[in-house]
């Protein structure tokens, strides 16, 4: 206002200066929008990979873009809303988790759903002394059953490295041989478990696989095992133990230990050798099951069935997404029940003073 008092060349100074300010503040104006921006962008969250759920279901949080698996048209059984697939068996959980068997569910639809998603399923076996005998026969029938056509790592946890048999392996499909301590005690080799998963879990697995299968390597497959079984935490009814009250189960009952699960508490009686779920989960799982065990240890208790104690105590307070029948861990030493329309993975019978000492 005052501009024309001053002398010329002052004004025009005094203009340039106006201009400057004016770029300035228009510099400003942009540089707070671009912010706006941006931190809205980073409230809405970037695209997080779910890695359990394999490549096809990148998500973005705060939005509702869930990629969908487009199927291609499929001919096939229409099922029934007011007739369940099979009425002899428990096919579902009241916390709504599916419990695996035979002719509930369509491997076809499975198969189509999983395809393209390239999932790659780590399988964790421990032959820790004179348990490497068993290895050999357990990759053989794996190699036939368990996760045929997808990518599978085997995990072989072993005090001797040697004694590993170098078996041929279909395509997408590897072994991988980890060296571990020994315990001399056998209870201690079956509950230490808990404790290598946890620790391979949070060093490797997470970056080698999407999911974990932990099971026990006196075993063979028999029967197809396949991507039925996979889901965020899935655990296995024991082969002995499906029909019985929950006083019977054989949970840990002393209220000292870790392990205690009260008489009038209690689903299922989960075993101990076949468990798994993303790595995320099997981590947690691992973890609490190895804490609680060395809180145990250090008061000098030691859960009734190790390791398969923590596990059930686990489960009863982080409930399994999905649970696999006996089809999947099955003994034949109990007979064959009408029920159970496959033996998917049996126990290979041992002399337990033989092996375990
Ligand atoms: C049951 C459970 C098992 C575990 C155990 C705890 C099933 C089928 N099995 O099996 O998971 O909870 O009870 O008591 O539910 N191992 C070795 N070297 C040894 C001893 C054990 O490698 O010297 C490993 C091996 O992978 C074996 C596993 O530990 O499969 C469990 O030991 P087990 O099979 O002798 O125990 P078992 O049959 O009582």
């Amino acid at each position: 206002m005052f501009l024309w008092l001053l002398p010329s060349d002052d004004r025009s100074c005094w203009r340039r200066c106006c201009c400057l300010l004016n770029y300035l503040l228009l510099l400003f104006v942009l540089c707070c929008l671009w912010f706006c921006i941006r931190s809205d962008r980073q409230l809405l969250g970037p695209p997080r990979t779910c890695r359990s759920q394999g490549a096809a279901t990148n998500f973005s949080i705060g939005s509702s873009s869930l990629q969908s698996i487009a199927l291609q048209r499929m001919l096939y059984k229409k099922p029934d809303a007011l007739k369940p697939p099979r009425s002899d068996i428990c096919t579902m959980t009241p916390w709504f988790a599916p419990i695996v068997w035979n002719g509930t569910y369509n491997s076809d639809i499975l198969k189509a759903q999983f395809e393209g998603r390239n999932i790659h399923i780590g399988l964790t076996l421990f032959a820790i002394k004179k348990y490497t005998v068993f290895v050999s026969t357990f990759i053989d029938t794996a190699e036939k059953y368990f996760m045929v056509g997808h990518k599978v790592t085997y995990y072989v946890f072993t005090d001797r490295v040697s004694d590993i048999p170098t078996v041929e392996l279909a395509e997408g499909r590897q072994m991988v041989v980890l060296r571990v301590p020994t315990y001399q005690r056998w209870q201690d080799v079956t509950m230490r478990r808990m404790e290598m998963l946890r620790n391979y879990s949070r060093q490797r697995f997470i970056d080698e696989v999407d999911y974990l299968v932990c099971v026990d390597v006196d075993m063979r497959f028999s029967d197809e095992v396949g991507v039925e079984i996979l889901s965020d935490l899935f655990g296995t009814l024991h082969p002995g133990m499906y029909g019985l009250p929950r006083e019977s189960y054989t949970y840990e009952r002393s209220p000292q230990s870790e392990a205690y699960i009260p008489l009038d508490e209690g689903d299922f009686y989960y075993a101990g050798g076949f468990f798994g779920g993303n790595i995320e989960e099997v981590y947690k799982l691992t973890n609490f099951c190895h804490n609680a065990m060395m809180t145990d240890k250090a008061k000098n208790i030691e859960a009734i069935w190790h390791d398969e104690s923590y596990l059930n105590k686990f489960f009863l307070y982080h409930k399994p997404t999905k649970i696999l029948s006996p089809e999947y861990l099955w003994d034949n030493s109990f007979g064959i029940p009408k029920f159970l329309k496959r033996r998917r993975f049996v126990a290979v019978p041992k002399n337990h003073n033989e092996i375990r000492n």
